[in-house]
């Protein structure tokens, strides 16, 4: 039997930034594979829907399998769904990923008969079962856990036993020298972890695993490592080295074996000072970029977004992260409730500070708290706007002042790093990189005009939708906290004992919760 995985094109940032391999997909892949399956994988990042309808047409698999990591991608994916089942009446047609296991059943109606089944949760576990049930009972797949169907569904997923078995399909991606992120070009991506145990108000990294965290053995790193060959590696852990013992084994395995790469990870503030000899480490073996959630400059903004940071460590976080000698990058939530005035200190600010600062807009999506909690009515509900570059709640400015005010604060960073300056310091890497003939870095250096614009921003509230969101269902009794994280989770959360953290780790994390865990 033949199955193939598609992931959807790219989204804004992408377009600019980078441009990263589908790694939850490959992994899926390679279950398929295990499973004695004729795989291959298509990546709409670098290919075109032409590219996948030939393949479809060409070699004719019997189940395909859809990735929708990212909300903005459901139309996409939807059509594109439709297009396959018309081609290939007799395959079997699903989706699995973050946003679609958030949104299982608003998708097989948009489905309209087309779309066989979600797989929700992490795909390797629920694979297996789902190709089984395929094979064997067709009718009856919605029995398989984590699977919903027209007719039923199969209930919660259940998570992988040990991350140690998985494997990501690398070489079914075709074109891996246009996967870069900014000077690390090309750039492979792998996991040393999974899961995270904070539980931030606009984030669904923590509900989709049910606030679990695992980490892969230094031993299955070092393996993994020692596959890829590109030179720069992009760490996709949500939280990196939340225990310094884990940081430490994982960097001396690597050293132990001459590993060296140039690295990019994502942490927090409070994770980076409670663990700063872990980072330093890293910073030797090659850690070139980092990024940090600071969110908010200000702490009413950090305890709306529920960061459970004050605002005095995370600035003494970017301090500390600024003696490691490494290029630093931060992300501030931008409210739609802002004005002139607020965009402008921000601006002010990030003109002082070293870092590269990105500016997301507040978005409550399915599967976080605060599309459940926003009191705020969404004056949309097109999910291609849900990409965190968009208002889809009501702006305090007219909407064409909101999105120039955006932009213009997102224009004031990108000169401040690609002005001629810093261009001096890139030109070493950027000949490097295109004598190599990696011109990733170089080319997308100048499409920031074009994809970044506040006309074309407003315009895109103006396309026709097809695709309705449901909208959120606000309860009465989500007015208890744990009533309404219970009603977020994916995957079940199990407490304690789903999470691979040593005691005072577990206190930490606690600690910075402001209260002990009941999940
Ligand atoms: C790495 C990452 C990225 C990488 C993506 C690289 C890539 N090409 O995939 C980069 C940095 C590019 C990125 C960008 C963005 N990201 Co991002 N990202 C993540 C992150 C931290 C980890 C994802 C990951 O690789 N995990 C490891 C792999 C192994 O897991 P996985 O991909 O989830 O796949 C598993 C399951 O989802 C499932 N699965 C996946 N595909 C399929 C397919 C089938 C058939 C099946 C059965 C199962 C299945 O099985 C896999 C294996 O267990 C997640 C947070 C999280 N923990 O999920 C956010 C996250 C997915 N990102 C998010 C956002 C908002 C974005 C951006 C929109 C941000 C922006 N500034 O614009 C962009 C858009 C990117 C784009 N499409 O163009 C949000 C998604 C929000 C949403 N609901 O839409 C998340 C959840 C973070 C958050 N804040 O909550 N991101
Ligand atoms: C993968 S997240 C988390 C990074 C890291 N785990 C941390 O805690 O610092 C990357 C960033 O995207 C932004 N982001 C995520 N969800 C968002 C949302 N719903 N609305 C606006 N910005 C969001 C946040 O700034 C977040 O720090
Ligand atoms: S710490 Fe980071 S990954 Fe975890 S819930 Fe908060 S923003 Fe999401």
């Amino acid at each position: 039997m033949k199955f193939l995985a598609v992931h959807p094109s790219p989204l804004m940032y992408t377009k600019v930034f980078l441009r990263l391999e589908p790694l939850g997909l490959e992994q899926v892949a390679e279950t398929a594979r295990r499973q004695g399956y004729d795989t291959r994988l298509i990546d709409l990042q670098v290919e075109s829907h032409q590219d996948l309808f030939r393949l479809m047409d060409d070699w004719q698999p019997d189940i395909v399998g859809f990735s929708l990591n990212y909300l903005a991608n459901v139309p996409e994916v939807i059509d594109l769904v439709k297009a396959v089942k018309a081609r290939l009446p007799k395959s079997f047609v699903f989706i699995g990923g973050h946003s679609a296991s958030f949104t299982a059943e608003e998708l097989l109606e948009h489905g309209e008969g087309s779309l066989d089944a979600i797989l929700k949760g992490e795909g390797e576990s629920g694979l297996p079962l789902l190709l089984q049930a395929i094979k064997e009972d067709r009718e009856n797949v919605h029995d398989v856990p984590g699977v919903v169907t027209m007719k039923g569904e199969g209930g919660q997923p259940t998570f992988i036993p040990d991350l140690d078995n998985l494997a990501p399909a690398r070489d079914l991606v075709r074109h891996r020298n246009k996967y870069f992120l900014g000077t690390l070009d090309p750039c492979a991506s792998i996991e040393f972890s999974r899961g995270c145990p904070w539980d931030c108000s606009f984030c669904s990294a923590w509900t989709f695993y049910g606030r679990s965290y695992r980490v892969m053995s230094p031993d299955k790193v070092v393996e993994e490592m020692e596959k890829i060959r590109e030179p720069g590696i992009f760490i996709v852990d949500d939280v990196a080295f939340i225990q310094e013992k884990m940081g430490f084994e994982i960097g001396e395995a690597l050293a132990r074996k001459g590993i060296k790469k140039e690295y990019y990870l994502e942490t927090r503030g409070d994770v980076l000072l409670r663990n700063k000899d872990v980072f330093k480490f890293w910073k030797e073996l090659g850690m070139s970029y980092m990024f940090l959630g600071i969110e908010s400059i200000d702490q009413d903004g950090l305890e709306k977004y529920r960061k459970r940071i004050d605002l005095s460590r995370n600035f003494e976080a970017l301090e500390f992260a600024r003696t490691l000698g490494i290029n630093v990058a931060i992300n501030i939530i931008a409210d739609t409730d802002w004005d002139h005035e607020r965009f402008r200190v921000v601006r002010e600010w990030c003109k002082e500070v070293p870092e590269i600062v990105n500016i997301s807009v507040n978005t409550p999506y399915p599967g976080t708290e605060s599309w459940l909690t926003e009191s705020r009515n969404l004056t949309t509900r097109d999910y291609r706007l849900f990409d965190i570059q968009h208002a889809v709640l009501p702006t305090r400015l007219p909407i064409e002042e909101f999105y120039a005010e955006l932009v213009e604060t997102q224009r004031v960073m990108f000169t401040k790093h690609m002005g001629w300056a810093a261009m001096r310091d890139v030109t070493k890497v950027l000949v490097g990189n295109l004598m190599r003939g990696q011109t990733n870095f170089a080319k997308n250096l100048f499409k920031f005009d074009k994809v970044f614009n506040p006309a074309l921003q407003l315009a895109d509230h103006q396309m026709p939708v097809k695709y309705q969101m449901k909208p959120p269902v606000k309860d009465a009794k989500f007015s208890s906290a744990k009533a309404l994280s219970k009603s977020l989770y994916v995957h079940e959360p199990l407490g304690r004992t789903s999470r691979q953290l040593d005691d005072d780790t577990e206190k930490f994390v606690d600690e910075s919760r402001g209260a002990l865990s009941e999940s």
